[in-house]
């Protein structure tokens, strides 16, 4: 092997091996980590997920969410009704002070309605978060695989 193609080879393994916590957006007093998306068809229906943590004294609340790639965004949670799992839009999503709301699969989650492009497994998805205090917060959710449980850096 080279050396250029070595040292190419290992400014890929760099560039694989960047923390998660290089995607990790702070505003204000809060800070979004790890946002992450499920691969999706155009027209299809895409979801994203997100942890969100309130290192301040003041609650804040989610209020709404808007991506260039998609028609519609809304908030959703799921519930057991019965025995099926369902979804439906909630209003908001509230923050507590200190605390840590996760927007994770069978949860609350983000709901891209109507794609307008691809999500496709390895890239990257622009997503604005609307918060009551920390106001507009950009994140780009990382595209897993369709039946992907949990971000693949966090296993
Ligand atoms: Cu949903």
């Amino acid at each position: 092997m080279t050396a250029t193609r070595r040292s190419l080879l290992i400014g890929a393994a760099l560039l694989a091996a960047l923390p998660a916590a290089a995607q990790d957006r702070r505003a204000g007093d809060l800070v979004i980590e790890r946002p992450w998306s499920r691969a999706a068809g155009a027209n299809a229906t895409g979801v994203g997920f997100l942890t969100i943590r309130n290192t301040g004294a003041a609650p804040d609340r989610l209020l709404s969410a808007s991506s260039p790639i998609a028609r519609r965004v809304e908030l959703h949670t799921m519930s057991m009704d019965g025995a099926v799992m369902r979804m439906r839009p909630v209003e908001d999503i509230a923050v507590p002070a200190g605390g840590t709301v996760q927007l994770a699969p069978g949860g609350l989650h983000i709901m891209l309605i109507g794609l307008t492009q691809p999500l496709a497994q390895g890239g990257r998805a622009p997503l604005t978060l609307r918060f009551e205090r920390a106001g507009e917060v950009q994140v780009e959710l990382s595209v897993e695989a369709a039946g992907a449980r949990a971000p693949q850096h966090a296993h």
